[in-house]
């Protein structure tokens, strides 16, 4: 078995960044529904997001939106971050809420909007030179309709030629890390559906273009561990946005759909021995929380994360390999369901007591006044969220 102290050890060492959005009001079409003390401006996302770290003590990192996150000053920003406890991640364009991009942004036809597009970047580098973020992270929602209605071939090779204008903007030490998604907003075919594409276009840029997996970004019952286990070989996985999903994007809390498959993920990633800060896999989460309270959906997520990874380190690989070897499949598929089935939440309690954290981060939380205080100073003004 595992020892309990190695357990702990990868534990320390691991690092979950939240995403600025998460903290903001967010809906569906249909509606968006504000919360009492929902941040006003990005100070106030990211002073939300250092609650998540302070009672989880394993969210360091904020990713910024941009415009969604504009201020006038990053440097500021940034100070601001680290006043609260945290620092800027991962710095997310926006290519979806521009008129000109109705056909597309990178991919678009006409070369005025690709160059508009591809300038967008150029801000985004700016705001990381600005707070210190070393990567740059692109969702491209570019698709079409209808069969016929653009060519498909073209468009990527239009892909490939932004991205490489895009990339030409980093500097030395920065990074680009590119997800996929399989549909939506486009129907009937997306420009980088999957990890394949992606990874194609990673490939011919660079080694400092890697994939992010979203784990809502796959058709339903796709292998995603799979997926997971090939860009490691590769060493190509840059980055996770995880997420749950029941039906398509739902961006629902980590862990709240399937902690089985979450346990899975982490699995090949502590196999991999990817779990270390150096090698070089950002571990995001990507969610909005549209009906339950943010901050706590926040350390709900985390809390799951941890969960599932503390598991994965319980599995005991020598046990393993040795069924493996042996052909003995109901033996290798216990000793993968015994760790699964560990309750490791006194583990995880442990190993906050031992940083002089709390060992129930949600009860802290909520035990803090922090969402009272918040509701109450945060009357007027304009709130941030999609669209602001
Ligand atoms: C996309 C994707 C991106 C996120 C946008 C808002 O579905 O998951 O990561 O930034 O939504
Ligand atoms: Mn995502």
């Amino acid at each position: 078995m595992t020892s309990q102290e190695a357990v702990l050890t990868a534990l320390r060492r691991q690092t979950i960044e939240l995403p600025s959005w998460a903290f903001g009001n967010s809906g569906t079409r249909f509606k968006v529904f504000g919360t009492p003390g929902t941040p006003r401006d990005p100070f106030e996302k990211v002073s939300d997001a250092a609650q998540v770290h302070r009672y989880t003590g394993i969210a360091p990192r904020v990713s910024l939106h941009v415009p969604w996150d504009r201020v006038d000053d990053y440097g500021e920003l940034a100070a601001h971050a680290a006043d609260v406890g945290v620092s800027i991640g991962m710095v997310n364009s926006n290519l979806f809420q521009d008129d000109e991009y109705k056909f597309g942004s990178l991919t678009h036809p006409d070369p005025a909007v690709r160059a508009r597009a591809v300038a967008h970047h150029a801000e985004c580098v700016d705001v990381m030179r600005a707070t210190g973020s070393k990567e740059l992270k692109l969702w491209l929602p570019d698709g079409t309709n209808y069969p016929g209605q653009d060519d498909l071939r073209d468009r990527q090779d239009r892909l490939a030629e932004s991205l490489q204008q895009v990339y030409a903007l980093l500097d030395e030490d920065m990074r680009m890390v590119l997800e996929y998604k399989f549909f939506e907003p486009a129907f009937y075919h997306t420009d980088i559906p999957d990890w394949g594409t992606s990874l194609l276009h990673c490939m011919a840029l660079g080694d400092r273009a890697n994939v992010v997996l979203d784990t809502g970004h796959h058709a339903p019952g796709t292998n995603i561990e799979f997926i997971v286990v090939q860009l490691l070989r590769a060493g190509r996985l840059g980055a996770f946005d995880f997420n749950s999903r029941f039906y398509a994007d739902d961006d629902l809390m980590a862990g709240a759909a399937d902690p089985f498959q979450l346990f899975r993920i982490m699995y090949e990633i502590v196999r991999s021995d990817a779990l270390r800060p150096e090698s070089g896999v950002n571990f995001m989460l990507d969610q909005c929380h549209n009906v339950e309270e943010k901050i706590p959906g926040q350390i709900r997520s985390v809390t799951n994360v941890q969960q599932a990874t503390a598991k994965a380190l319980l599995v005991d690989r020598d046990a393993l390999r040795e069924a493996q070897r042996a052909g003995n499949v109901l033996a290798a598929n216990d000793v993968l369901m015994d760790a699964y089935a560990t309750d490791v939440r006194p583990l995880l309690a442990q190993l906050r007591e031992e940083t002089g954290l709390a060992p129930d981060p949600m009860a802290a939380y909520l035990a803090s006044g922090y969402a009272e205080r918040t509701a109450a100073d945060r009357v007027g003004g304009r709130q941030a969220g999609w669209g602001a």
